[in-house]
């Protein structure tokens, strides 16, 4: 069977890349200033963060729509017979599910939509080895059963400079007291049954930081080979820097940087930063 694998912009896998691996993407959009944009497409990371140092109101973001999954299929069901559909956690976002509703309008082409209960750069992990697989000629029911093993090994932990902007979206699954007493502080968090959960309450930003490279570093230590992705929101400097150390520290790990998009920037807002590691 002729796979191939698509997946939503927020997993931010660079185009080229993605042209390499011939992986489809389908952009997730923000309103930003009244305008709507195509995050990846017409509204680049660097741009979003520019326009956000201006002062605008909160942006807000939106799925893609079920007409552009279905007009997607279409086209690749004139070359492929089957679509393995990767997405952002179906807990924070409806994108999933207009994979899933999009899959059963179009007879042109099997659609396998998959839930990633994850999003950026783990999710992007998930995409590219999939696609490698498609590319060996390896079946849906074969790359699913890896997405599966990947998904069970993946961590991910990540911070907030402000907590306000996920809470306003709604994107932060926790009792309203409980978020009260996270506001002021820099708390651990953490996807569990697809959504957003605080996992460690820690006040400062550098503290978190090294919890998170001691969380790495209690798997790493098994010597395991694990690839990880340190992922940041306009803070590439400081993700390079972390890079070289742990990359030093953990040989086994193979590091590489990634970004939050303006999607999920929307939620997260400008320094966050956060990692994700998983089986290589
Ligand atoms: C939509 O409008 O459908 C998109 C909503 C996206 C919510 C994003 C919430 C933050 C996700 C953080 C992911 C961190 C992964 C390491």
């Amino acid at each position: 069977m002729k796979t191939v694998i698509v997946t939503d912009s927020t997993a931010y896998i660079p185009k080229e890349v993605r042209e390499r691996y011939h992986i489809e993407m389908i952009p997730l959009s923000v309103v930003l200033n009244g305008e709507t944009y195509e995050e990846e497409v017409d509204l680049t990371a660097e741009q979003f963060y520019e326009e956000m140092k201006l002062g605008h109101k909160l942006p807000t973001s939106s799925q893609p729509s079920v007409g552009r999954f279905v007009q997607l299929f279409e086209r690749l069901g004139k070359e492929y017979d089957a679509v393995i559909s990767i997405h952002l956690s179906s807990g924070i976002s409806g994108t999933y599910q207009g994979a899933v509703s999009a899959g059963k309008m179009v007879d042109s082409i099997k659609v396998f939509a998959y839930d990633s209960e994850i999003s950026c750069m783990a999710q992007g992990f998930y995409a590219i080895d999939a696609a490698k697989m498609a590319a060996e000629g390896k079946e849906p029911e074969e790359i699913f059963a890896r997405l599966d093993e990947l998904k069970a090994s993946t961590r991910a932990y990540f911070m907030v400079d402000d907590l306000s902007n996920l809470q306003r979206g709604g994107r932060l699954s926790s009792a309203q007291a409980m978020i009260g007493s996270l506001l002021n502080i820099k708390p651990l968090l953490h996807f569990v049954d697809k959504v957003i959960v605080p996992f460690e309450k820690i006040r400062t930003r550098k503290k978190a930081l090294n919890r998170i490279f001691d969380l790495l570093g209690e798997d790493a230590d098994k010597g395991i080979p694990l690839k990880a992705s340190i992922i940041h929101a306009n803070r590439e400097e400081e993700a390079k820097e972390f890079q070289k150390e742990l990359s030093q520290k953990y040989p086994n790990v193979d590091f590489s940087i990634s970004y939050f998009g303006p999607v999920i920037a929307t939620h997260l807002g400008e320094g966050a930063i956060g990692m994700t590691w998983m089986l290589k």
